[in-house]
C-alpha cells in the first residue's frame, strides 16, 4: 500500500492551525461576566447589558446550591455552594432574556435579566 505522509502531515498541520486560531480568539474576544449569588439573590446589577455578537465567558457562583436557567437561550447551570462554574456564551440573538431558579422554595421568579442590545 502506498501511503501519501508528507500530504497526512500537511493535513494534521491545517487542522491544529484552525484548533489554534479558534482557541485564540475566544482568549483573545471573550468577555468575562461574573454572576453571583447570595442567598438565593444576585450580588450587585439585576440587569447584565451585553452587545449582539459579544463572545462572552459566564463566571458563576453561589453560597447556595441553585439551578439555573436563562430563558431564550436555554442555558442551565448548577451550582454547587463555593463551587464556581464557567459557561462561554454567544449573544447572537438580541433580546432580554430572564434568568430564573429551578430549585426548590425559589419559586420561578427572574433573579435578574441578560439583555442583548442589538449592535
Ligand atoms: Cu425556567
Amino acid at each position: 500500500m502506498h501511503r501519501h505522509p508528507r500530504r497526512y502531515f500537511l493535513k494534521l498541520l491545517a487542522g491544529m492551525t484552525v484548533l489554534a486560531a479558534t482557541r485564540g480568539s475566544w482568549a483573545a474576544e471573550a468577555k468575562r461576566v461574573e454572576i453571583r449569588f447570595a442567598a438565593g439573590k444576585p450580588v450587585g446589577a439585576d440587569v447584565i447589558r451585553l452587545t449582539q455578537g459579544d463572545t462572552v465567558t459566564f463566571e458563576w457562583q453561589s453560597d447556595t446550591a441553585m439551578d439555573l436557567h436563562l430563558h431564550g437561550y436555554d442555558l442551565e447551570v448548577r451550582l454547587q455552594p463555593g463551587k464556581p462554574v464557567t459557561t462561554p456564551f454567544q449573544a447572537h440573538a438580541s433580546g432580554r432574556f430572564p434568568l430564573t431558579s429551578h430549585g426548590a422554595g425559589h419559586g420561578h421568579a427572574a433573579l435578574l435579566y441578560i439583555e442583548v442590545h442589538p449592535d
